[in-house]
């Protein structure tokens, strides 16, 4: 399955990884996992992970490394959930001399720098890194069996949602078998700042409820700054009006900084995938998100209209 890419792997002496903006934990635990297989096999190899990782992590996990432009220059970039270059957060992957992908978001079709593995099915990126490295007998140590266990346990949403449970908890077993300690990795992952209490009253007092089965949260730029929290911290909170009975889909929008639009949206039941293309954006089945240029009501109208239609049909 991965052969193409492992040859592109043997041919370069310097290899920088590199993941989707706002990192989570199958991004973050998928790039570093993959840093330290490859430079536990390739030993005379450089292998780097650029981004901004995810902190909470870094004294169990390890830390992200910081490289410079040369080095990209001459460097095979290796993508991580992430559709394409646009997608990755540290823009000097387009200064790459190679590239190759992996990643289980559904096809866009928009990487064509090389050879890529999509998945679409996988729970998590970090599930095929876990089969890239059984599949070429590459040692898992136990910090890259705990960063593929966070990636598998977060983009699960803690194991709740996969396609195949026997696979991934016959993965999750083996990580479990080389010593990963899901107490702590669980304990670490619950931990959040202060300022979530202050985001969940906002969106308390914000969410709007409606008869076609929407439920929803906009945030203008100015409400970000009263709260002091980027686009991103809103948007990641949409399990805070999940599952609520009768409304069966459910977004976060946010003005961001430069005044577009960052959707986060998801259903119980329904394709928010198709609606999040239509914007530009993508992600999985029921959990998918865009950002677009302009934060307007008309957007927000279309939105909605998408969605109910999308209830309506019943698909
Ligand atoms: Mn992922």
């Amino acid at each position: 399955m991965f052969e193409k890419i492992i040859s592109k792997i043997e041919q370069y002496d310097s290899i920088v990884i590199f993941g989707h903006r706002n990192p989570d934990g199958d991004c973050y635990g998928s790039q570093i996992a993959l840093r330290n297989i490859l430079k536990a096999k390739y030993p005379s190899k450089n292998v780097y992970c650029v981004g901004s990782g995810l902190p909470k992590f870094f004294n169990i996990i390890g830390t992200m490394d910081v490289v410079s432009d040369e080095t990209i220059t001459e460097s095979l970039a290796v993508l991580l959930d992430s559709n394409d270059l646009e997608r990755s957060e540290d823009q000097r992957i387009y200064r790459a001399l190679d590239f190759a992908k992996i990643d289980h978001h559904i096809d866009t079709f928009t990487f064509k720098e090389g050879p890529e593995v999509i998945d679409d099915k996988a729970s998590s990126t970090c599930e095929l890194i876990y089969l890239f490295a059984k599949e070429n007998s590459f040692e898992i140590d136990l910090v890259s069996a705990s960063a593929l266990y966070l990636g598998m346990m977060t983009d699960t949403g803690r194991f709740q949602f996969a396609n195949n449970f026997v696979k991934m908890f016959s993965i999750v077993r083996d990580l479990c078998d080389l010593g990963v300690d899901p107490v702590l990795l669980n304990k670490v992952n619950n931990l959040v700042p202060e300022i979530s209490l202050d985001i969940k009253a906002f969106i308390y007092s914000r969410v709007v409820k409606r008869d076609d089965g929407i439920i929803y949260v906009v945030a203008s730029k100015r409400d970000r700054e009263i709260l002091g929290v980027t686009s991103a911290q809103i948007c990641s909170n949409t399990s805070l009006i999940s599952y609520v009975a009768n409304h069966p889909i459910w977004f976060i929008a946010s003005e961001t900084d430069n005044g577009g639009m960052q959707v986060e949206m998801r259903s119980s039941m329904y394709n928010v995938q198709e609606i999040a293309v239509h914007f530009g954006g993508g992600g999985h089945t029921f959990a998918a998100g865009f950002t677009i240029k302009t934060f307007s009501e008309e957007i927000i109208n279309e939105l909605i209209s998408l969605c109910a239609n999308t209830i309506k049909r019943g698909a």
